[in-house]
């Protein structure tokens, strides 16, 4: 892509209106427009990272053998009678009359819709376990909008539904999304730790936040820090590792402000290891057993010829608020320099020619090596402007591609200067900065 065809509408200063600075950048930048309170238009910039973070949340739930379907935005309202979710609901819901008079509502969860879908076509427990998820907008009439995409009205949210014979298969589905959590947020670059958590309007008794850490989080989070340092590269998708996992997160006292419980954060966690701070919730995750299945009776033969109603959990990814996560944890606002996780960059590498009017023999260059790069899939943006370097530069340290190849006075012959966004440049030959970066792609 040339700069100069991109819609990109960079602004000369901060929005004032942006309080934090993921919302500041993304304005800034042009990432996104605000279309009412709350609803925003997705620019490139800002769609191309939502769709790669979209990419990766969709791969970690394949992988744990979850399969893609799509529903609608808008729903009957009868279901929603059946759970007695209607009115209990409340404001957040937006509810809409179609032509023939009849209740229906922009979805901001999606629980009776997946049972009805279910119930319709799943009898016997020979067909169970059931994960299933899909990637759709979502509304809520939140009281107060605010932060940009970060607590907006219109969101785009990944959520997946697990059907279950038993409370203990259910776990273990419960468990598999635990995993995969914790992998997708890993991909994405972020530290995201599971946290006990308050249910809310999903309901149920067992629920885990996962939350980046950050100062302009909306969430308070109280922890124990060592909870940091556990890994889980050896788990794998059995019932045992899945189980041993998640145990060896729960050692540690970490809570969200629902749950907290001030002495018994001072008994279980020693004072040097106590971390109070906020955080932005990226993740939730649900079991609630029978709370939906019974209401809409969505029940199973079991293997002895009795039904029962089936097991459920949900489990939810802000996959829009997550390019805000990113941004909180990855931008230095003070000397204003984003750099992007190779996983969703917009770009993945900048070209940025010194031009003059009377000298465009760089431009040329950077139309060659363009060229050459595009073949090896590496996601360029040339910057074929004429503006002064430096504030190409400037631009490009909000814009936050992480790799960079300047050709200037220090590009010499074959070499180009080559630059990772916060480290030295080097000279490098195409063929190594394309090899490089295709190296580091591989590792995502
Ligand atoms: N049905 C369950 C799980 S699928 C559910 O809706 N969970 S939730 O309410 O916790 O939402 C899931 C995720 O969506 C949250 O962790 C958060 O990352 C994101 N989210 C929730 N509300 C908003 C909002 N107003 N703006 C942006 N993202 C939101």
């Amino acid at each position: 892509m040339y700069i100069s065809k991109a819609f990109i509408p960079i602004l000369k200063n901060n929005p004032t209106e942006a309080k934090i600075k993921s919302h500041k950048l993304m304005l800034r930048v042009g990432m996104i427009k605000q279309s009412s309170a709350g609803i925003y238009s997705w620019l490139p910039l800002g769609f191309k990272v939502m769709k790669k973070i979209e990419k990766i949340v969709r791969e970690e739930q394949n992988k744990i053998g979850a399969q893609e379907i799509l529903m609608p935005t808008i729903q009957s309202s009868e279901i929603w009678k059946e759970s007695g979710r209607y009115d209990d609901y409340g404001d957040e819901m937006l509810r809409i009359k179609d032509r023939q008079n009849r209740e229906m509502l922009y979805g901001p969860t999606n629980e009776e819709l997946i049972t009805d879908i279910f119930r319709s076509n799943i009898k016997s427990y020979k067909s169970l376990p059931q994960l299933l998820y899909h990637i759709q907008w979502k509304f809520r009439d939140e009281l107060r909008p605010r932060f940009g995409i970060m607590r907006c009205r219109e969101f785009y949210m990944k959520d997946a539904y697990s059907f279950d014979i038993n409370d203990e298969e259910a776990l273990y589905s419960y468990n598999k999304f635990f995993l995969s959590y914790l992998r997708t947020f890993k991909r994405l670059n972020l530290t995201a730790i599971p946290m006990a958590a308050d249910t809310g309007p999903i309901g149920g008794n067992l629920s885990h936040e996962f939350i980046i850490l950050a100062e302009t989080g909306e969430s308070k989070i109280f922890t124990d820090k060592r909870i940091f340092d556990v890994s889980y590269d050896n788990a794998n998708l059995e019932k045992k590792s899945l189980d041993d996992l998640r145990k060896k997160y729960e050692i540690f006292y970490a809570v969200t402000d629902e749950k907290f419980n001030k002495e018994e954060f001072e008994k279980k966690v020693s004072a040097e290891n106590r971390l109070t701070t906020k955080g932005i919730e990226v993740g939730h995750i649900f079991y609630f057993g029978d709370k939906y299945s019974k209401p809409l009776n969505a029940s199973v033969d079991l293997p002895g010829g009795k039904k029962d109603y089936v097991k459920m959990g949900s489990y939810g990814v802000g996959v829009s608020r997550l390019v805000g996560a990113i941004i909180e944890a990855k931008y230095n606002e003070n000397e204003e320099i984003m750099k992007w996780p190779l996983s969703v960059t917009p770009y993945e590498l900048a070209i940025i020619p010194m031009i003059t009017k009377n000298d465009t023999s760089n431009l040329e260059k950077a139309q060659k090596i363009y060229k050459f790069l595009e073949s090896k899939k590496i996601d360029t943006i040339v910057d074929d402007t004429d503006e002064n370097f430096s504030s190409k530069m400037k631009k490009f340290n909000l814009i936050g591609v992480p790799y960079q190849i300047i050709i200037g006075k220090k590009s010499e012959g074959d070499l180009f200067e080559f630059k990772e966004i916060g480290k030295e440049s080097q000279n490098l030959s195409i063929d190594q900065i394309s090899e490089l970066i295709n190296k580091q792609k591989e590792k995502i």
